[in-house]
């Protein structure tokens, strides 16, 4: 592991906990911020990491623990990727290096990391049901702790949040949230709670405004259109200057702000005041994302995040970019390609993403065809029903969501899909172990789940050229829901056809024949089959392969020729291995009363930490080191 370890200011060099910081004057804070500020950039900048949230926290991480008593008082960080200087000044500074990297800290907050790490996160919207729950145990235990909460504006969008703002203003406990308002999910934010807070913030100018208007006015005499917006946009800063914040209000939670998040005397006197007020309270304060670097300001969905090492003044990638010819395009690519040729041929054609326009590459299709894509906020159930809901009017509904966020809306694809048999696409991004990111986001259960349902096809491409056809097949099918499952990552970078063919559903393709041992795999995983076996080649063994393609249907007819001309099954998946691929293939072997063994390769029954995606499929035994051992195991092979 790379042991660049950034140095720290003289201030916080000083600070290994919140004790340290509360020992400064509060004018030594700014100081400690631009510390703090630069810590954190430095860090990014060798080994990566989320980048722009954090930056725009500063000021609020170092008044949140000058003032409140951490761990005693509870902070919980909504999606958690925002932490990093939180991390720095709860002690962890000097292991910051190892941030994300194996064996390394977390990304996000974590309980078992550190006990000022109130809650673990990953997923968004979470921070407030939480933070209620600490709130109303210290009401039980008459402990007196407080409890914050942190949530962004587009967390805030989650429909989570306001079942707990819902909930804890009929509540009365001592709760804190804090929204930090910085008009950014990863992707600009959208919906009508980003145009109702910027109405408040807006009508801060509102004398600026009154000019502005005056002016247009005399710019627009023939009127009409412009002034009628003007007019609107008038009356809702005038309304949010004389009741701001009455959406909060109305639902039991006092309002304060906004607030400058990046003054932090001003955030420190704030927070000190709110201390004394008792009940539920909302305190909403203004940044900027990416904070203090430069580009990051400018671009900040690109530093959202950063993978790989850069300038650490100029924002430049350090690292020779490869050029585009040589690297294989990555999967979410060829969904997102794929996606706009479809809908050029079929106008029913729409698509939906919740609030992950970029990972998930949309935007070629929400430029290409922008009234039939949706992005509809960090809302993952509603995605699901809003696309059940187009699907009921003969819309084919492409829905495009990560794995681990699909989990969100398990009873919305039963409920509202499948026992409708409602013909919506899911396509199911990042299905499997993510890497850096974690537990919280590895996409380890979707197979899983949706193969228990029934009216779902479940199915994953080997390869880019699979994932088009599937994609194009799915298009044209009305008996059900059609989940199509691929990686993070990049896809073979083989030629790839450009007209569309149909995938014959429930139909898996011989790679290569062989002996003795079949591997049947599921997904481009299957690529370390091939891998697998040029090693076991090199010692005369010679293994069948045979990619799937569907955990739901199963290629039966295919089983049934493996089970006649093999000794022992193999099966690899990239996911859990309970309820997945494998035990589809060996709950059909069981029924027929077969008797060939059938080995089950997948993540075991365990949480999976981060690390590279590599490391953590050599970890789990997934890869091709762990294929030969399972084949040289069952063929009683020693191995050296
Ligand atoms: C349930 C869920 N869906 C999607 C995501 C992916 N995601 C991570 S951060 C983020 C944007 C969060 O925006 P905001 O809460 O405003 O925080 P900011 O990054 O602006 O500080 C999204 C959509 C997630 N973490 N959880």
């Amino acid at each position: 592991m790379e042991t660049y370890k950034p140095t720290p200011g003289p201030l916080l060099a000083k600070i290994s906990s919140p004790d340290d910081l509360k020992k400064l004057s509060s004018e030594q804070l700014q100081d400690v911020c631009d510390e703090l500020r630069e810590y954190i950039i430095d860090s990014v900048s060798v080994y990566g990491g989320h980048f722009g949230a954090s930056l725009g926290v500063v000021e609020l991480t170092v008044a949140l623990h000058y003032v409140y008593d951490t761990p005693r008082d509870k902070l919980v960080w909504d999606v958690g990727h925002q932490a990093y200087g939180h991390k720095i000044l709860t002690g962890r500074r000097d292991q910051f290096y190892t941030n994300r990297r194996y064996n390394g800290l977390s990304g996000f907050p974590k309980r078992s990391e550190s006990e000022y790490d109130a809650f673990g996160v990953g997923h968004s919207s979470t921070s407030i049901s939480a933070a209620l729950g600490m709130a109303v145990a210290s009401d039980l235990n008459s402990e007196n702790k407080k409890a914050v909460a942190v949530i962004g504006d587009g967390a805030m969008t989650g429909g989570m949040a306001f079942e707990a703002l819902n909930n804890a203003g009929a509540q009365n406990s001592d709760i804190l949230v804090i929204l930090n308002d910085n008009n950014m999910s990863i992707d600009p934010n959208v919906g009508a709670l980003k145009e109702y807070l910027a109405d408040i913030t807006t009508s801060k100018t509102f004398n600026k405004m009154r000019d502005e208007i005056y002016d247009l006015l005399g710019h627009f005499k023939s009127a009409g259109e412009k002034m009628r917006k003007v007019a609107s946009k008038l009356e809702k800063a005038m309304t949010a200057a004389i009741t701001p914040g009455a959406l909060f209000q109305a639902l039991g939670f006092k309002y304060y702000g906004p607030v400058d998040g990046h003054n932090v005397d001003a955030l420190r006197r704030h927070l000190e005041d709110l201390k004394t007020v008792s009940g539920p309270k909302l305190l909403h304060i203004v940044t900027v994302k990416g904070k203090g670097f430069a580009p990051a300001e400018r671009e900040q969905t690109k530093w959202h995040a950063q993978s790989s090492p850069f300038d650490k003044i100029t924002g430049n990638p350090l690292t020779k970019p490869k050029t585009k010819e040589k690297l294989p395009p990555k999967y979410q690519d060829v969904f997102g390609e794929a996606l706009v040729e479809l809908a050029e041929d079929n106008e029913d054609i729409v698509a939906i993403t919740p609030a992950m326009p970029s990972g998930s590459s949309l935007w070629p299709m929400m430029r290409a065809y922008p009234d039939r894509s949706f992005d509809v906020g960090i809302a993952e159930q509603h995605a699901v029903t809003f696309a059940a809901g187009l699907a009921t009017e003969g819309k084919k509904a492409f829905a495009a969501l990560y794995s681990t966020f699909l989990q969100r809306a398990y009873d919305q694809v039963i409920h509202d899909v499948a026992i409708q048999k409602l013909p919506v696409v899911f396509c199911i991004d990042r299905a499997g172990l993510v890497g850096a990111d974690g537990p919280t986001h590895h996409g380890l259960y979707d197979i899983s789940y949706l193969r228990a349902v029934p009216n779902i096809i479940v199915s994953s491409p080997m390869d880019e050229q699979e994932l088009r056809d599937m994609m194009f097949t799915a298009s044209e099918y009305d008996q059900g829901a059609w989940a199509i499952r691929y990686p993070r990552g990049r896809a073979t970078g083989m030629e790839v056809r450009k007209e569309f063919q149909r995938t014959e559903i429930g139909k898996g393709r011989v790679i290569q024949k062989g002996e003795s041992v079949a591997v049947l795999s599921f997904g481009p995983i299957g690529k370390y089959v091939m891998d697998a076996n040029e090693l076991l080649q090199q010692e005369n063994i010679h293994i069948g392969h045979y990619d799937l393609r569907f955990a739901k249907p199963l290629d039966t007819d295919m089983i049934d020729s493996v089970l006649e001309s093999y000794d022992y099954i193999i099966t690899l998946e990239d996911g859990t291995r309970l309820g997945g691929f494998g035990s589809a293939v060996a709950e059909y072997v069981a029924e027929k009363g077969a008797g060939v063994p059938v080995k089950i390769l997948g993540v075991p029954d365990q949480i999976i930490e981060h690390g590279s995606q590599r490391e953590l499929h050599d970890e789990v035994g997934i890869g091709p080191d762990g294929i030969v051992e399972t084949v040289k195991n069952l063929l009683g092979i020693k191995i050296a």
